[in-house]
């Protein structure tokens, strides 16, 4: 149990955030939806939450984006982050030209409740040894980012999920558990959360972390 200071709160919880019985303060709540699906873990004094939904309704001070080596923008969280960010997503990125898989790249989040988007390069899912390597290289880039910029809260989706076929059972640990190592050390991380889109997403992450802190 080494350094973990380990709260857990059911591990499936249905939470309203209804901004009338918040005196208006929709605003102000992490998520823009009636309705989340979430569970929280605190490891080390950090703050890891599972929820379920879509990653531009997340306040964060980053949004990452599952990216691909062009920048040049797609579907899934790439085309959400887009359009709801606006076209100062796009020209930050054409001016950086490129990133390479397994790392991730700054911009601003334009008109995203958040002060950066970083852009994370996850493999296209091959089977072979260096996709788990080149899976944890992308999420340990945009942590590192984070630290850089000494932010507090940050939201992964599933990189490498959708169109990059990574299986969710098989990525799920290797999301997770690089966030945990990483926030088990000294971080200016309070908070961060995957944002799983639909229930059998949210389903894999929620096995895979019972899985590693039953380990831990
Ligand atoms: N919020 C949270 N998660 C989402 C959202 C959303 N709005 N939309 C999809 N997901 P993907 P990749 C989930 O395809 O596999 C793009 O074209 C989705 O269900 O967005 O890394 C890029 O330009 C899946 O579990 O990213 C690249 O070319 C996960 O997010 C390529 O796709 C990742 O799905 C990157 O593929």
């Amino acid at each position: 149990m080494k350094g973990m200071d380990l709260r857990t709160v059911p591990l499936r919880s249905v939470l309203s955030f209804h901004p009338i019985q918040w005196g208006g303060r929709k605003e102000r709540s992490f998520y823009e939806l009636g309705e989340v699906i979430m569970s929280t873990h605190t490891i080390n004094g950090v703050t890891l939450e599972l929820l379920q939904g879509d990653i531009v309704k997340v306040q964060a001070d980053a949004i990452v984006n599952a990216a691909n080596t062009w920048l040049a923008g797609g579907s899934g969280v790439d085309g959400a982050i887009h359009r709801a960010g606006g076209t100062e997503i796009m020209a930050e990125c054409r001016k950086i030209g490129g990133c390479p898989t397994g790392s991730a790249v700054a911009t601003t989040a334009g008109k995203l409740k958040a002060k950066y988007v970083f852009h994370a390069v996850g493999p296209i899912y091959s089977g072979s040894d260096e996709d788990e390597w080149l899976l944890k290289s992308a999420y340990q880039t945009c942590l590192a980012l984070a630290e850089q910029h000494k932010l507090e809260s940050m939201a992964f989706p599933s990189l490498s999920t959708g169109v990059y076929g990574y299986p969710l059972d098989l990525a799920a640990p290797v999301a997770l558990g690089t966030i945990i190592e990483h926030i088990r050390k000294p971080t200016s991380l309070r908070r961060v959360t995957m944002v799983l889109f639909g229930d059998s997403a949210y389903r894999a992450y929620e096995q895979a972390l019972a899985r590693l802190l039953a380990r831990s």
